[in-house]
């Protein structure tokens, strides 16, 4: 039987192992890319329905600390990660504000985006466009709030995921009313972005939106409830062009790669839904499965190939936009291994497949195949079907050359890798 490793010696094994992984990028490397890590991940403790939490909380303050240690340049949180909701909204609220302002410049971390919570607390119960009109005023100030905290800590994006917006039990709720009043709270959280920015517009030069914030959707198909009334991405993005916003121009979307993928969607066909109507603006960075449970995943560890495909997608398409690493260490990852192994593991993954990606858009078989079927083989003017098809035919076989050839990239193989 192998030797009990005990307790004092197992931070060195997870270290001698991790090292021994390779494969690292450093700290100044890991910064060139647009990558936030979450509060909310960070200091996940592992709790779930069935489950008791397994780490200790870790407070803001540690988070970035350890998010400036490991190279990511950008932090995420919700207003309730940070700020209990007792104190939102008070003197209390701007001390704790302030206090992340100097951990996040003492640590040269800066704040990418906010999120309101509005699925946890009780208030949500009936969801943050209830019928009783005080639930949906608290959550048009709740929303309003986020954007000042936003403004404050100098945020470029907000984050709007409805948790709770739809329900368990049919027949209580009406449909379409409900989705005028989560319209109300977008609707005042954009009207006081455009009060804060006209306050600070002094120095912009250019568009009557200078100094806005983006606000960017995002869905899930199912969970917390039985039922989602914006389940979708695709969903969000008919929600923004309803007639129900505003400010239409305001608001984008904010895809998370397991929420589409949880409802059987191809996440690449998702996104690039979003790219062709210009509202792909923040992305949820993370793994998991089809059909099951928000398991939320660190990047590259079920869907590796599909990874290199939407980094393929989304560098030919020239997104600009945050990688936010909205995924949660495993319940068998320790408050040590969060930050030794879990954060910087999945950012170093992220890098490779990036590069990756970009090794494929640049290699000279992927692109000769792809130009080749672009070219069609036969005669544009020709209405025959048959002959159409027979021009094209053994072209046609390199839809599997390309996909054969992604995948030795991806392994390695396109470097000669073979075995004996
Ligand atoms: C989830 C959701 C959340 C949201 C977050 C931002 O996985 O349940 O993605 O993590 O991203 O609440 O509003
Ligand atoms: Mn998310
Ligand atoms: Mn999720």
């Amino acid at each position: 039987m192998a030797k009990a490793v005990t307790p004092k010696d197992q931070r060195a094994l997870v270290d001698r192992l991790m090292s021994a992984c390779g494969g690292s990028y450093s700290p100044e490397r890991r910064r060139k890319h647009f990558i936030s890590g979450p509060q909310w991940a960070a200091a996940y403790q592992g709790q779930a329905l069935f489950h008791a939490p397994t780490r200790e909380p870790v407070s803001a303050g540690e988070v970035i600390r350890h998010f400036a240690e490991i190279g990511i340049g950008y932090w995420t949180t919700h207003d309730t990660d940070v700020i209990s909701t007792e104190d939102l909204m008070t003197d209390r609220q701007a001390e704790i504000v302030d206090e992340i302002k100097k951990s996040l410049r003492q640590h040269g971390v800066r704040c990418s985006m906010v999120t309101c919570e509005t699925f946890f607390h009780p208030v949500w119960a009936a969801g943050p466009a209830a019928e009783a009109p005080e639930v949906r005023a608290y959550a048009a100030a709740r929303v309003e709030n986020v954007v000042e905290i936003g403004h404050e800590l100098g945020a470029q994006f907000l984050v709007y995921w409805p948790g709770t917006l739809g329900y368990l039990l049919q027949g209580a709720i009406d449909e379409a009313q409900t989705l005028r009043w989560y319209a109300d709270a977008i609707n005042a959280a954009c009207e006081r972005d455009i009060v804060l920015a006209g306050r600070k517009r002094q120095k912009s030069r250019n568009g009557k939106r200078a100094g806005t914030l983006r606000h960017c959707l995002e869905a899930k198909p199912f969970e917390p409830q039985a039922e989602i009334i914006l389940p979708t991405t695709d969903a969000m993005l008919a929600f923004i062009n309803s007639g129900l916003l505003k400010h239409p121009d305001m608001v984008g979307v904010n895809p998370e790669y397991l929420h589409e993928l949880m409802w059987g969607s191809a996440p690449r066909a998702a996104l690039a839904r979003a790219l062709v109507a210009g509202k792909l603006w923040h992305f949820d960075v993370n793994d998991g499965y089809r059909l099951k449970h928000d398991v939320d995943i660190g990047v590259g560890l079920v869907n590796p190939l599909d990874w290199v495909n939407v980094l393929m997608l989304l560098r030919s398409h020239g997104y600009k936009g945050p990688f936010n690493f909205d995924y949660k260490p495993p319940r068998t990852t320790s408050n040590y291994g969060v930050f030794k192994v879990s954060f910087p593991s999945a950012v170093d993954r992220f890098i490779t497949l990036w590069e990756i990606a970009g090794e494929a858009l640049a290699d000279p078989v992927i692109e000769e195949a792809t130009e080749a079927l672009k070219a069609g083989g036969g005669d544009a003017s020709s209405r025959d079907p048959a002959a159409i098809f027979a021009a094209n035919k053994e072209l046609l076989t390199l839809h599997e050359l390309i996909a054969h050839r992604l995948v030795e990239i991806l392994l390695g193989a396109h470097r000669g890798r073979t075995f004996h």
